[in-house]
């Protein structure tokens, strides 16, 4: 099974400011957690960031064949329809992760453009929503029990 993880603007920076927010760990030290829980579920992980909407929207499109996609789209959940358009062309299998919950912080990020086309969101969890969202998409992929 291959599971592409992207994460979205200004990600790159995780570690190095706002750590009541976002926690202390970087976006390398969240991979190599995913890889580990990935090895053990025998699951093959992409991880990329950007901080550039169109390359997003190519990073789903060249991931088209895979079988599910963890998304942090960042500020963008809030303001694009690029990237939910490109996850629902493509047909690909999502869940949307925020490190922070959103729906305790400035209204603007109440809203999320992803979540209708998502399977489902995983919020305020830090770097163990990434986890979360990894052993949910398996479970579901895998038709794990039932739900
Ligand atoms: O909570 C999340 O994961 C967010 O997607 C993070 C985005 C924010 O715009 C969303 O509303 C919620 C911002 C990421 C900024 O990352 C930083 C990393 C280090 C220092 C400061 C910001």
């Amino acid at each position: 099974m291959r599971i592409f993880v992207l994460n979205g603007p200004n990600l790159n920076l995780l570690g190095s400011r706002e750590p009541a927010i976002y926690g202390l760990e970087t976006l390398a030290d969240i991979e190599l957690l995913m890889r580990t829980r990935a090895d053990k579920l025998r699951v093959d992980l992409e991880f990329f960031q950007s901080n550039h909407e169109g390359e997003l929207v190519d990073a789903i499109q060249s991931h088209r064949d895979w079988d599910g996609l963890i998304i942090n789209a960042g500020a963008y959940t809030h303001t694009s329809l690029a990237i939910p358009d490109a996850i629902a062309s493509v047909g690909i299998a999502a869940i949307e992760v925020h490190l922070s919950n959103v729906y305790a912080r400035e209204a603007v990020r109440h809203h999320s453009y992803l979540s209708p086309i998502v399977w489902g969101q995983v919020v305020g969890f830090g770097f163990r929503g990434y986890l979360a969202a990894l052993d949910l998409l398996y479970g579901r992929l895998t038709n794990e029990a039932s739900g």
